[in-house]
């Protein structure tokens, strides 16, 4: 059977986020709850980044987690080295091969490139570290200059390739013909993408590129990183449920809200609503036509079983859209039995009010027990 890696880049790309910051036991925390929910590489940032870093790096290390931890590292010897004096499983190796980036980031040409990478990929591979080499902004590179600096690398015992959209550029049926294109000419070597969401295609792109033959596929938690980020884990999660579970099967999607939950504490944010799965509505629904349907059988509206994520799903009763069936359900929870009629007139009267403003779920029932003794019914 076809396998997937996941790679989470919370702790290196998430970092990259404005205003992010991780303690050290919040580095730890992510990385425990990553590992329990079965991601197979947690990313750390190059152990030359910092000396909290280098320490970061260690202790993540020895939690001896089944996730491996890889860090991301310069083609440069100092960066190579201090990350092989740790005890990470593999390395992550990039470099930009697009005109953009070798004109205004490192000035190097793709001979030069070439020549930076290959020693420092054949070190890794003698010292029997697993190494990745990524061609940064891939999706604006030359064709020839990419396919010729991966024969190169490949050449020189890399496992796995990277074609990371960097500035978020692609289109998925982009992604989907480099990835193939690549998945032919390398047919024995991994294929990694690393999408972002200036244009809001990253999950988009990164499910084309498993579809083209990609079997690693970078995301953080939330969705976080430079600019506006990456695909979430939430969101490539959300994907893969309905469309290959098995690639999942491994998983504990239960932990799911709780790691999102954690970040979103650790940056003082809430998740964001259009969060797949995790967002505060994900499993809301609120329109009359909406509630009815889902009441005889949730998956008229639901494609994700919410439980099968630790999650409830919510009728939203107050709002002036709401319908006779949601109210008539909302007040038989509550122990009152009502006549259809009555139903009809309750969801007239809660409509009126609702048109003031929504009403959370305990001014609905303030208004249904309110509405329900004004008909002159005993007080239950
Ligand atoms: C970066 C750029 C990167 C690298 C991805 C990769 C990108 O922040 O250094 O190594 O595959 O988006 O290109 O995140
Ligand atoms: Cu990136």
């Amino acid at each position: 059977m076809r396998s997937l890696a996941i790679l989470d880049s919370t702790l290196r790309e998430g970092e990259q986020f404005s205003g992010a910051f991780f303690h050290l036991e919040q580095r730890l925390q992510i990385a425990r709850l990553l590992d329990a929910i079965g991601v197979t590489y947690i990313e750390v940032p190059s152990p030359i980044a910092s000396p909290e870093t280098h320490e970061a790096v260690q202790a993540l290390c020895a939690l001896n987690l089944r996730t491996q931890i890889v860090a991301h590292v310069r083609c440069a010897e100092r960066d190579v080295e201090a990350a092989l004096a740790t005890p990470v499983a593999g390395l992550n190796l990039f470099y930009g091969t697009s005109t953009e980036l070798r004109s205004y980031s490192h000035g190097r040409r793709i001979d030069q490139i070439i020549a930076d990478a290959v020693p420092l990929i054949k070190r890794v591979r003698e010292a029997g570290r697993y190494v990745r080499f990524s061609a940064e902004d891939a999706f604006r590179s030359d064709l020839v200059d990419l396919l010729t600096v991966f024969d190169a690398v490949i050449e020189a015992g890399v496992q796995r390739i990277g074609l990371p959209d960097t500035v978020g550029i692609a289109t998925p049926r982009q992604v989907e013909r480099l990835v193939h294109l690549c998945a032919e000419r390398y047919p024995q070597i991994g294929i990694e993408f690393h999408g972002h969401n200036d244009t809001g295609c990253a999950i988009a792109n990164t499910v084309a590129a498993l579809e083209a033959g990609a079997d690693c596929l970078d995301v953080t938690v939330l969705g976080i990183g430079e600019r506006n980020g990456i695909a979430s884990l939430s969101g490539l999660i959300a994907q893969l449920y309905i469309h290959y579970p098995e690639l999942i099967a491994s998983y504990d999607l239960e932990k799911l809200a709780s790691l999102d939950q954690y970040v979103a504490e650790s940056l003082n944010l809430t998740i964001p609503f259009n969060i797949p799965i995790t967002a505060p509505g994900a499993f809301t629904h609120r329109a009359g036509v909406h509630t009815k349907a889902v009441l005889q059988n949730p998956r008229a509206y639901e494609v994700l079983n919410p439980s099968d994520f630790g999650l409830a799903r919510h009728i939203d009763v107050g709002s002036r859209f709401t319908g006779r069936y949601a109210v008539g359900h909302r007040a038989a929870s509550l122990g009152l039995q009502l006549g259809s009629d009555e139903v009809v007139q309750l969801t007239q009267a809660l409509k009126e009010r609702a048109e003031q403003g929504s009403m959370s779920l305990e001014e609905v029932d303030t208004f249904i027990h309110t509405w329900y003794q004004q008909k002159g019914n005993l007080v239950w």
